[in-house]
């Protein structure tokens, strides 16, 4: 068995990974990002694809979005369709700020590029087995071949890593809900691109279309749950879409047709010993709202700031308060992302209810295009900003 010693043991590379260790390797604080996929995998993975704009901005002070600025698109307004009308949401407009469109898999594969030069690749196909002594000063990632003894280690390694299962049953709680509905997702290549977030409220069941690049968007399409994927070829997909989107772009081809179990979690704390959370290893979204890798950033990047006091001046405060910090704003990105699912799915069918509960969709969503403070404030939530934007009191750490 090899060893091998580090500051800080990041699990996953993923963004909120990469983007730790970009920042905590340029502040001189060493780090070593273990990654069971291959490179070639986690460059080429699609999922997320819009980022807000303090995500970006945030990025751009580190110096880590070049080319993010040159290749994303500035996105500023969302249509909900319902019983045949568009209602706009021109969030843009609203807030002075908009979403930056630009697919996870390119930004994974900036971060990893970025990491040359300031610290150690990331150790690709290489698995964390186990955590182990976190309640010690010198906690271990266990991976087949190699010991990795740390100061501390970050679980970023999604929801379904190995962090969490270090921590011990009685001291943490996980908090979770299942909807009792699935999306089916897929990637579409489109003759031309989307150029806002389209919902469509339909009795039929929930229908979206989120932009990705020039030539591919992501749709979505509420299924039964636990549906196979498999349930899903290409002319149910296509006949589904038509029928609650009823304006589709001409689209040539699908691609990862996959089912994403609608469940959502946040595990509390965020810390024990010398095991921190962050990402989705530390809560798990929806994609209503678009949420999740922004979330797992803004976590990142706390960490990294507390992590790097503590290093520099010996100031453990922002670390002890990590969890405080970011729980509030995680909870409500979770808020957030179900009033979005309420307003998007109907209930389940009672007789002749499904009629009447469209008329109140529609209601609400009426409300969301009519200028006013109701529309302000969902359009700030739903953009990622907030009146104390500048005062650094909106959510951003
Ligand atoms: P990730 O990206 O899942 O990365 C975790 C990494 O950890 C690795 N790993 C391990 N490595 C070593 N040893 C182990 N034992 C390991 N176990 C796991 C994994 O291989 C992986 O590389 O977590 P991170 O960094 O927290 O980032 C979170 C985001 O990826 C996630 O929140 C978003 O993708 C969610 N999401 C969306 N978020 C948005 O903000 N906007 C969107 O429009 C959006 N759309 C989506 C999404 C997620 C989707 N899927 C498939 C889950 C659309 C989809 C389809």
């Amino acid at each position: 068995m090899r060893r091998s010693r580090t500051q800080v043991g990041i699990i996953g590379a993923g963004p909120a990974g990469l983007v730790l260790a970009n920042l905590l390797t340029r502040a001189g604080v060493a780090c070593r990002v273990v990654e069971r996929q291959s490179r070639e995998h986690v460059e080429h993975r699609p999922r997320a694809g819009l980022l807000e704009h303090r995500v970006v901005a945030s990025l751009r002070r580190s110096g880590l979005a070049g080319r993010l600025l040159d290749d994303g698109v500035e996105h500023g307004w969302c249509a909900f369709r319902c019983l045949g009308d568009d209602v706009r949401v021109d969030y843009g407009a609203l807030t002075g700020r908009r979403h930056w469109v630009y697919p996870q898999q390119w930004l994974v594969r900036d971060l990893i590029a970025a990491l040359a030069g300031h610290g150690p690749p990331p150790m690709f196909s290489k698995t964390v087995r186990a955590v182990e002594d976190i309640s010690t000063h010198r906690p271990r990632l266990v991976c087949d071949g190699i010991e990795i003894e740390c100061e501390y280690v970050v679980g970023c390694d999604g929801h379904r890593g190995a962090s969490r299962a270090a921590l011990p049953a009685a001291r943490h709680r996980v908090f979770r809900r299942r909807y009792p509905y699935d999306w089916l997702t897929v990637l579409a290549e489109v003759a031309r691109p989307a150029e806002g977030v389209v919902y469509a409220v339909h009795p039929d069941g929930f229908a979206g279309m989120m932009p990705r690049t020039s030539r591919l968007s992501r749709f979505y399409l509420q299924c039964a749950p636990g549906d196979p994927a498999r349930d899903w070829p290409a002319r149910r997909i296509h006949e589904r879409l038509r029928a609650r989107l009823a304006r589709l772009p001409e689209i040539t081809g699908f691609a990862d047709v996959q089912v994403l179990r609608m469940r959502s979690s946040v595990t509390e704390p965020l810390r024990h010993g010398r095991l921190l959370l962050a990402g989705d290893a530390a809560h798990l979204l929806t994609p209503s709202g678009a949420k999740g890798m922004n979330l797992a950033i803004a976590d990142a990047t706390a960490l990294a700031g507390a992590l790097t006091r503590r290093y520099t001046d010996g100031d453990h405060g922002a670390l002890d308060a990590y969890g405080a910090r970011r729980l509030p704003r995680i909870w409500r990105a979770q808020e957030f992302s179900d009033r979005l699912l309420r307003l998007l799915h109907l209930p389940p069918e009672k007789d002749g209810d499904a009629a009447y509960a469209l008329r109140l969709r529609r209601a609400a969503i009426e409300r969301l295009g009519e200028p006013g403070p109701h529309a302000t404030a969902f359009a700030h939530e739903y953009v990622g900003s907030g009146a104390g934007e500048d005062t650094g009191d909106d959510g951003w750490p």
